[in-house]
């Protein structure tokens, strides 16, 4: 049955993923954590029911009810996730009426951000279904942004940092989030990103990480390397008492054009303070 699951799910995806994550220094000793929502007919007949004892949600996310989640374990390294998946990621279901999930198979003890992932990816059922996976991790450059007081506005962080690279805001038109603090592990977490996520791709944990969301878990990543090199650049900048003023608006405005992303760079905080 072990060999069965490491070859039924996308696991090589986590395994592939998770090492650059400890590769990048992101996902530091037990940092980090990912989820992707499986489709019913992704999830073999043996495997979608179970007789385990349902785990209470501390909400319910009705959206999800009968779907099925790949999550990575608690405690889990990124740097072994990349050599041996099937022991560190658990498949879960959750309830038909969205009030607590089913383990069913692999690692049974889910990351201790379960509600964000839960809430997030109910969220996505709602408002984004190609969207379905998360990718939690801490990258250095991006965290050191969250202790600069102007950032604390999601906008004016994003009209700087996606302004130093001509191609960091046609990739990420809407911009970052950022989210005040909050502890790790919390609802308040989970419910603050699943609102944020509805209109941003990339969101900012004040003084702890990064959520990237993404249709597939290298989508997901795709998304923290072009973020996280538009922050190389404002540091290295920055260490070199350069000014950080980036791109002129008109050279933007006119690469967001040629790409056809106009419309969602100017709708972008308009949603929201
Ligand atoms: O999984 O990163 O935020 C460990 C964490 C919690
Ligand atoms: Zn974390």
């Amino acid at each position: 049955m072990n060999d069965n699951f490491a070859e039924i799910y996308p696991l090589d995806e986590f395994a592939e993923v998770c090492e650059w994550l400890a590769f990048k220094g992101w996902s530091e000793a037990e940092g980090g954590n990912l989820s992707l929502r499986l489709e019913q007919d992704q999830v073999p007949d043996p495997l979608k029911e179970s007789d385990t004892e349902p785990v209470k949600l501390p909400l319910n996310v009705k959206e999800l009810a009968g779907k099925y989640l790949l999550i990575t374990g608690s405690g889990t390294r990124s740097r072994d996730i990349a050599t041996e998946p099937q022991n560190d990621i658990g498949l879960y279901r959750i309830s038909d009426d969205g009030a607590s999930y089913q383990w069913i198979f692999g690692n049974d003890k889910p990351t201790s951000e379960m509600p964000s992932h839960c809430l997030v990816q109910n969220e996505f059922v709602k408002s984004r279904p190609d969207y379905k996976a998360i990718i939690h991790t801490h990258p250095t450059k991006l965290i050191s942004l969250t202790h600069v007081a102007e950032f604390k506005d999601p906008k004016v962080l994003s009209d700087c940092i996606l302004g130093l690279q001509s191609e960091a805001r046609i990739q990420l038109p809407e911009g970052i989030g950022h989210l005040p603090f909050c502890v790790p592990g919390s609802l308040e977490l989970g419910l603050l990103s699943a609102e944020e996520i509805k209109h941003r791709n990339v969101i900012l944990w004040n003084m702890h990480g990064a959520l990237s969301v993404g249709t597939s878990l290298n989508h997901a990543l795709d998304q923290l390397e072009v973020v996280e090199k538009a922050a190389e650049i404002y540091w290295t900048l920055r260490s070199a008492g350069l000014p950080t003023g980036g791109m002129e608006q008109e050279d933007l405005l006119k690469s967001m054009d040629f790409f056809g992303r106009v419309d969602r760079y100017e709708k972008a905080f308009k949603d929201k303070k």
